[in-house]
């Protein structure tokens, strides 16, 4: 299908999620195509791998990071990083249209001043999913966390700030934007596992961009 001709059915709205946490219903569709065109110029410089958690498992989504400091996993621990363990450079920079975007998406939701220094481009497959978690390896959580959702659709499940706790399902669409902070930036969430779909810009592909205020505790 025609991304124009989609676009136009897809309504622009915000949706209240929980307290401090919007969903921008295509927020960003109209920067759609250059969003993951821009996401392949980064994969180019620091491919998409799959992190192995402290636990032993391997992810089954695969990551890239832009933007000065990348989130990475390994058998030692969470951290953010500077440098890219794969190629041993720091991270490729942050493409300005993500920087405009995440400023501008948070300001909409009320968070004045967004500044993040880390960004992490999550890749879907058909089954790939994240399992419950919190993100709490940023050290300023006054700050929110604002997500980008391109290609296939995929189920976010949103907890509250108990892992037991009732869980809202709500859908992802190309384009949507979410911006997580207050009472919210440390609920727990996730991703259902990733059905088989085409998406004319991305094939069976979902994309994640999260854009986070590390502030990393290593960097003083
Ligand atoms: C709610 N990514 O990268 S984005 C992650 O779709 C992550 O790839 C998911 O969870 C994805 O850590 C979900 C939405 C998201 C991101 C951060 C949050 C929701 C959040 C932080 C606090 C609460
Ligand atoms: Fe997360």
């Amino acid at each position: 299908m025609n991304s124009d001709l989609f676009a136009g059915f897809v309504e622009r709205r915000d949706e209240p999620l929980a307290d401090g946490a919007w969903v921008l219903r295509g927020f960003a569709l109209e920067i759609g195509q250059a969003l993951v065109q821009d996401i392949h110029a980064v994969a180019e410089s620091a491919p998409f791998r799959h992190l192995v958690t402290p636990g032993g498992f391997t992810m089954s989504v695969a990551m890239t990071n832009c933007g000065r400091l990348g989130w990475c996993s390994d058998r030692r621990g969470y951290r953010y990083d500077r440098i890219d363990p794969i190629t041993g450079k720091p991270w490729p920079a942050m493409p300005e249209r993500f920087a405009r975007l995440a400023a501008d998406a948070a300001a909409h939701a009320g968070y004045a001043d967004f500044d993040p220094d880390a960004c992490l481009v999550n890749r879907y497959t058909p089954g790939s999913r994240l399992t419950l978690h919190q993100d709490r390896d940023e050290r300023d959580s006054s700050q929110p966390i604002v997500s980008v959702s391109l290609g296939v659709p995929a189920t976010f499940q949103f907890g509250g700030n108990e892992r037991a706790g009732p869980k809202q399902r709500v859908p992802l669409l190309h384009g949507d934007v979410v911006v997580w902070g207050g009472p919210s930036r440390l609920a727990y969430h996730g991703v259902g596992p990733l059905k088989e779909a085409l998406h004319p810009l991305t094939g069976n592909y979902r994309f994640n961009i999260t854009f986070r205020a590390a502030r990393w505790k290593a960097e003083g």
